[in-house]
Parts: C-alpha cells; structure tokens; sequence
C-alpha cells in the first residue's frame, strides 16, 4: 500500500474509533441525564396525585376517579394513569391505555409490595414508556397502586439525533483529514524527494554535481546535511577519478590532494605520521550559544590535512579557540575533520604567559624581525627564551606520549616556533624521522649571529633529519650559519650537516597553493571573468584600472612602501589620476604587539594621506579593506585585478604572489613582485623590483598597466604553468619522499637534546 494510503487510513481511523467512543459516552450521558429528569418529575406529581386518588378510592365513586384520571392526564401532558388494587387488577384507566397493557409491570408489584414509589422503563407497543408506581394506602395498609405513565420517547430521539450529529462531523473530520495530509505530503514531502530523486538521477548520468536545494528545517535538516556530504565526497571523488584520467590522457605531472593520498601510503608504509604546528586545523570558537569548528586561513592545512588524512596521523597544536577545551576527550584528543573523522587531533594547553613568552615574545619579537632583514630590531628577553624552551619541551612531551608504543614515527614539525623541538624528540626518539620546515627566510649568518641563543637554536634544529627552507639561498645562509657557530663537518656537495654524529640533510621545497581553491571552475574550464568597474563601484569609486594587494598587516610586507609607490605613479602620471584605484586588502595580526599597532596605525594614516592628496567627489586612489577575508573574497579581487603587487622587503615565499597566478586561468593581469619575497625566485615572468625604490614601484605599475594584452598572456601564461605544476600537494609530496627515502643511519640519541630537555 503506498505511504500516503496508509498514512491517510492510520488517520481516518484513530480519529473514527475517537469519535464513536466520544459519540457513545455523550449519547449515554444525555440519556442518563433525561431519565433522571424524567423520574423526579414523576416522583413530584405523584405526590402530589397521591392522597387526592386515595380519598376518591375511600369514597368508592369510580366516576369521579375516572373523571380526575382523565384531568389529571390531559394536564401534565401524562401518556396514561392506571390505579390498581393490591392484587394488580386495574380499577381506573384512562383511555389512551386501555388497551396497551398486556400484563402487570414489575414496577407496580414492587410499588405494592415493598410499598414505595418505583420506576421502570416499558415498551408495551412501538413506543417506550416510563411508568412511576406510588403505593396506594388507606389507613396504615396498602390497598393498591397508581401507575403513571410517560411517553419516553423523546430520550431515544435524543440519542439518536446526537448519534447523526456525530456521523456527519466524522464525516466532515475524514474529509478534511484526507485533504490536509493529501496537500501536506504532496507540498511538503513529496517536492522535496522528487527534487531529491530528480537529482540523484541528473548526478548518476554525471549532469549536475551541485547539490539539492532541501529545505532546512529540522525534519529534513539530517538528511540534508548527509546528502550535502555524500555529494561532496561523490564530487570530490568524481573530480579526483577525472582528473586522475585526464592526468593519464595528457602525460602530465599534475599533484592532486588523491595522488598525495596514494604517494603518502607508499612512501609512509605502515608508520605513524605526526605534524606538529602552534596553529591548529580545526579551532572551536563560540558563536553566541552555539560551538563552532573553524578552519584558520592557512595554506599549512591545505597542504597537510591531505596527509594526514591519507594515513590516520596526529596533528599537534596549540589550542587556542576559546571552546577548545570543551570539544577534547579524554588525552585531549579530537577526531577531525569534524564532519568526516579521519584523523587525531591533538591539542597542547598555554597559559596566557607561556604564549606571551613563547609566541608573541620569543618567536615574533625576537626570531621573526631577527630572520627577516626589514630594520624592525629583534628584542631578546631571556623570560621569553625561558617560556620558548619551556612550551617546545611541553609539545616534545606531547608528542612523544602520542608517540608510545609505534614504530619509526615520522614527525613534521612546522615552523619558527619549534626551533627546538627536532632535537628534543630525537633524543627520546631516536628511531623518529624528523623534518623541520623553516616557513621563513634565514638570514645571513652575520645577521643571526646577534642572537644570544643562536647555538641553542641551531642545535635545536640539528636534531632533524631533514631541514627544509623555501629556496635555495635560506639552504645556504643556514648552512654557513651553522658553519661559523658550531663545531661540524659540512657536506657542500650534498647540502648534509655531520654534528656529534647525526647527520641532518637541508633542501629546498618551494611551498605553493592549489590553484583549483582559487578559481571559480576546475579542471579546463575557464573561470569566469570578474567585473572590475562595477566592483570598484561597490567601493564607491568610479575608475577603469585597478591594482591589489593582500598581506597580513606586517612591517615584512612593504604595505606604506608600496602605498608611496602608487602615490608617485600618480604624481608622475596624471592622466591616471580618476582612472587608476588600488585596493589594499589587510588583514589585522599580532595586534598584541607594539611595532603591530604601530605599523596599522601608519598604513592608515598613509592611506588617508594619499587619498586627502588625490581624490575626488567620485574617486579616490586607495581603497583600504581592514579586515580579514575568506578566500572567495579575495579572489574575486585578483580575478579584477589589472595588476597585483606583493613588495615584501623580506618574505620566505609570499602565497599572495601564488595565489594571484592561481586564480588567473584567464591569462591576464601583471604581477609586480619584490625581489626580496622568496617566490621572486620561481615567478620570473612577474615585474620585479625593489620596494624600497619607490620610482620603480612607480615605473612598474605604468608597465603593468601599459603592457599588451600579448605579453600579459605569455607573462601569466608561463607563471600560471609554475604554479600550476608545483602547487601545495607537490610540495608535501616531496617533503615526505625526502624524509623518508633519507638513508637510515645507527638510530643514536641526539646528545645537545639533554642540555635543552634538562631545561639548562
Ligand atoms: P605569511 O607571512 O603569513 O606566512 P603569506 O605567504 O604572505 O604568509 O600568505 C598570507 C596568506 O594570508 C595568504 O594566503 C593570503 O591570502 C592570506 N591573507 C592575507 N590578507 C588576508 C586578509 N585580509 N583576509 C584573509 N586572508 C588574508 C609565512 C611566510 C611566508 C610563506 C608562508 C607559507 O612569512 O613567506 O609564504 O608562511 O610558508
């Protein structure tokens, strides 16, 4: 039977079998209730009748009982009255009666002789009645009886009537039971599934990948959300099947999140994989009343989720979302990602003056500005040495509890803020494989050399198997670092430190972004193009050119530097003036920092500066978005963008300059790049200048905006290729094919790691 059917007739019939039990106790009700009536009226008339028929029968004049009998009758609207001697034989009847009795009623033999008044419903002929017997007296005994009859009649129409009342109101209930859930189903269930089925066929012929538009309330919502996950994963691994056999088909080289899935178990076999990074891959914040997990910004887990994901590893981190703590169970483990576990996630607790000291003190105010040449002087604090080593054997206890009981760990340790973490995992560890990823550039070894701790730190990082820095030139700074500060043995051919016995390999492994994260479609179809006047029009300006820069809000990145550039292109070139706008698109970051807040405070008084100078009613020359964005955001801006300019004066890489490429499968705009910012090495179709030469920021953006469409298209064309083919899972892919394929050497614990776990 169809669902509906059964539904309908589940209805119909609790709501019947409800009706006819509510109908029958009514009916009994009202009957109840008129024949209660009905008896008190005869109990109050025959009292009253009582002594008058007892004086008439003492009289012995049947005329005269005959005659009252027919008055009293046609009085109180009486059916009949019969007085009867004691023996039941009738004495006086009144004519509408004569003939209907048959026999003596029970209720005039017990009126008689238990010599009280008694009721009792008859039916003599089609009619019922109601007949009340009083005992007739004379003197102290019993003589007889008067019957008094009523037409009952009207009790049984009353049931009846009640009883049609409540069919028809069933009936009308059916009917309108049968509609409603007719209408509902129809508008409410079965659009929804059709949509739904509709789609699922459109899908198997591989017509739509878009999801279902389902409806969101809380019946469907489940559902909803599990077909929005098949879909994605159907769509993911469709694209990745797709991709794989266009790969095949083209002979290409193309690195896919599902080609590092397959790369990583081969390379990995059966050993355990931990990522140690102080950022987290998922944070959990509060959202009013609500928990959410959030996925940080970050190129790091696009690059390594797929990782972890191919081999069930650890991810250690710091956790700094504000309902961290409450979404951990026991060990302060989590399963993420958090819609689809795949893998642990592990996170390690600061105090707020451990991440005082460790982040924001040692790290960012003394080894970012010390690794970066921008003339913001490090400041070294030994309380904040004290907290960066106390928080690096806090995650090296961490990870060698998660450690326990595996064999051959291997450990990728993420970043500046874990110079000594290698060394230390390594001395409880030796069977570990570690690789540290230096995302900063290293500076010349004069240049680190004012660190007071910079043999700490270098042995710290000689712990590692591997090193790996994003280009060549930071390989070879740390190698002549390490050359002139400690006692070893350089391989130059083979880019191999020897210290104390353990050798650590340093390479150089450009990082990247996917470049399918940034355009609208993937694969060979084009995104599509971006309006740039109408989004200069969202920001109220009113021009044709347009330039973009993307940065987190950092003294590295050049921001008032290149602000001046474009402030002297417009000097130098009026007719650009009303013509060119340039977007400056910042993100706020280590605001807790002085030199941070500093810095912001400059770039917006840089900004409004230039604007005050140059704008007009319907233009101006910057247009400053101070926020963070998500990555659809900005992409829109670099699709729009006539060029992007990225004017690091010091930058291990810089992703914005990637990102740019990446999302420009339209083969147009110019990219203006520093010389200093690591990616300057692989783009070298990009304009390259120094962001310290203002006329030159200035002369490459008249370049950029004055180049044919011909050389835009070979320049981006040949960039878009690099990026194209060293994207972020080539990079993770290399990095754990390096680590692992380093030759094994006699597992000994690395013996500087005593120093720095004893804490001295
Ligand atoms: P960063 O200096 O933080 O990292 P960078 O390479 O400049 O990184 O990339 C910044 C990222 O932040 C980009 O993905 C960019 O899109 C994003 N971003 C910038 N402004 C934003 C905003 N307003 N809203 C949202 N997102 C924004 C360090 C090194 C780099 C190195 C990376 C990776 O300093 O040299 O490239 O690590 O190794």
């Amino acid at each position: 039977m169809r669902f509906s059917v059964r539904l309908m007739a589940a209805l119909v019939g609790v709501t019947a079998a409800v009706a006819l039990v509510f109908a029958y106790f009514q009916a009994k009700a009202q009957t109840r209730a008129l024949q209660n009536e009905l008896e008190s009226r005869a109990q109050a008339l025959g009292a009253t009748l009582q002594d008058r028929v007892e004086a008439l029968l003492d009289a012995a004049d049947p005329a005269a009982l005959q005659s009252y009998l027919v008055q009293v009758e046609n009085r109180d609207s009486l059916y009949g009255i019969i007085v009867y001697n004691d023996l039941g034989t009738e004495l006086a009847t009144t004519p509408s009666l004569s003939a209907a009795l048959k026999r003596l009623p029970l209720a005039v033999t017990r009126a008689i002789s238990e010599n009280g008044g008694r009721g009792e419903f008859i039916r003599p002929g089609q009619a019922p009645l109601y007949l009340y017997a009083l005992p007739l007296h004379h003197g102290p005994s019993v003589t007889g009886a008067l019957g008094m009859f009523y037409d009952a009649s009207y009790i049984d129409a009353g049931a009846a009537r009640l009883w049609r009342t409540a069919f028809w109101t069933l009936l009308v209930e059916i009917f309108l039971i049968v509609l409603i859930t007719f209408l509902f189903i129809r508008w409410s269930f079965a659009g929804t599934i059709g949509r739904m089925t509709l789609w699922m066929k459109q899908w198997r012929r591989g017509v739509t990948y878009a999801a279902p538009p389902l409806p969101d309330d809380d019946l469907f919502k489940p559902l909803a959300e599990e077909v929005r996950h098949i879909t994605t994963m159907l769509a993911a691994a469709r694209a990745a099947a797709e991709e794989e056999a266009r790969l095949r088909q083209s002979a290409e080289s193309l690195w896919t999140p599902e080609r590092l899935r397959v790369h990583v178990q081969s390379k990995l076999q059966e050993r355990p994989l931990f990522v140690v990074s102080n950022r987290e891959p998922y944070m959990h914040v509060r959202n009013g009343k609500s928990v959410q997990a959030v996925v940080p910004a970050s190129g790091l887990v696009t690059a390594l989720e797929p990782v972890l994901l191919a081999c069930d590893g650890t991810w250690i981190a710091h956790g700094a979302g504000d309902a961290d703590r409450e979404t951990v169970g026991p060990g302060d483990h989590l399963r993420v990602p958090p819609d689809n576990p795949h893998y642990t996630l592990r996170r390690v607790w600061l105090s707020s003056e451990e991440n005082q000291g460790y982040y924001f003190g040692f790290a960012n105010e003394g080894l970012w500005p010390l690794c970066h040449i921008a003339h913001t002087r490090p400041i070294f604090r030994s309380s904040d040495w004290e907290a960066y080593q106390e928080v690096n054997r806090k995650f090296a206890r961490a990870a060698i509890a998660e450690m326990e009981g595996t064999d051959g760990p291997v450990v990728l340790v993420q970043d500046y803020h874990f110079a000594l973490l290698p060394c230390l995992i390594k001395a409880e560890r030796p069977d570990a494989r570690v690789a540290i990823f230096w995302h900063i550039p290293w500076p010349n070894p004069q240049s680190f050399g004012i660190c007071p701790w910079q043999r700490e730190l270098l042995d710290g990082l000689l712990g590692a198997d591997l090193i790996g820095f994003h280009i060549q030139a930071h390989c070879n700074y740390f190698l002549e670092t390490v050359d002139q500060a400690l006692e070893s043995r350089i391989d130059w051919d083979r880019f191999v430190v020897n210290r104390r016995g353990h050798r650590t390999h340093v390479r150089r492994f450009p990082i990247s972004v996917d470049p399918a994260e940034l355009t609208a479609a993937s694969g060979p179809v084009k995104s599509p193009p971006v309006d740039r006047v109408a989004l200069l029009k969202e920001h109220g300006v009113d021009a044709v050119f347009m330039g973009v820069g993307v940065d987190r809000i950092d003294y590295t990145k050049g921001i008032p530097e290149r602000l001046r550039g474009v402030e002297r292109f417009l000097e130098k070139h009026p007719d650009y003036q009303g013509r060119f706008t340039f977007i400056q698109v910042a993100a706020p970051s280590r605001s807790e920092i002085p030199r941070y807040r500093d810095l912001t405070a400059e770039v917006e008084a840089e900004a409004s500066r230039i604007n005050t100078r140059f704008a007009t009613p319907r233009w101006k020359p910057i247009v400053y978005l101070q926020r963070l964005h998500t990555h659809a955001e900005i992409a829109r801006y670099y699709r729009a963008a006539n060029l992007c300019m990225v004017t690091s004066l010091h930058d291990g890489m810089n992703l914005v300059a990637k990102e740019f490429v990446a999302s420009r499968d339209d083969e147009r705009g110019v990219l203006i790049l520093s010389r200093f910012a690591g990616a300057a090495a692989e783009l070298r179709d990009a304009l390259i200048v120094n962001p310290y030469d203002t006329e030159q920021l200035a002369e490459a953006i008249r370049a950029a905006l004055e180049m044919t469409p011909e050389e835009e298209a070979t320049r981006m064309r040949a960039m878009h290729r690099v990026v194209t083919d060293h994207n972020i899972y080539r990079w993770a892919a290399n990095l754990i094919a390096e680590l692992t394929e380093i030759r094994a050497e006699e597992p000994q614990p690395v013996s500087a790691a005593s120093n720095i776990a004893a804490g001295n």
